[in-house]
């Protein structure tokens, strides 16, 4: 029903989506540790949402017939000198995850693996999502500044995400 070529490339986007995953987890651990619960909660929302992307990935393939492994999951960056740089590292991480859905996406095309297009498209917005949220964060705190109560009031933003 889908090409073997897409079905594998799925499940190695499986394997990104499940690292994505830890990843912000890691991020979630670093704010923990300089005071910031909302910054940390924030991360922990977004590993949540890889976790389910790599579901979606994982149903959609054994629906389709195909086997679903596993592969481990590659260590994560953790050393920050400073706040921002979590969030700098999210966004350059979102850019290359949404590289790696295009890549998908093209070859299920060339192949006229429609149905697997089709499945892609919800990714690709998602994607466009991400992006702006991750240069968002960015944006408030280079707005607000890295310390004082500025720093304080968005932590508080970040932590009323649900
Ligand atoms: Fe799965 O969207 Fe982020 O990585």
């Amino acid at each position: 029903m889908i090409k073997k070529e897409i079905a594998k490339m799925l499940n190695e986007q499986i394997n990104k989506e499940l690292h994505s995953g830890y990843l912000y987890l890691e991020f979630a651990n670093y704010y923990e540790s300089k005071n910031l619960p909302g910054f940390a909660k924030w991360f922990v929302a977004q590993s949540n949402e890889e976790m389910e992307h790599a579901m979606k990935m994982r149903t959609f393939l054994i629906n389709a017939g195909e086997k679903v492994t596993f592969s481990p999951i590659a260590d994560t960056e953790k050393d920050f000198t400073d706040v921002k740089g979590p969030l700098v590292a999210a966004l350059k991480h979102e850019q290359f995850i949404t590289q790696s859905i295009y890549a998908i996406y093209e070859k299920a095309l060339e192949l006229k693996d429609y149905f697997s297009a089709h499945f892609l498209q919800w990714f690709i917005d998602e994607q466009a999502e991400e992006e702006a949220s991750a240069q968002s964060n960015i944006d408030k705190l280079d707005m607000i500044g890295s310390s004082g109560s500025g720093l304080y009031m968005l932590d508080r933003e970040m932590g009323s995400r649900d």
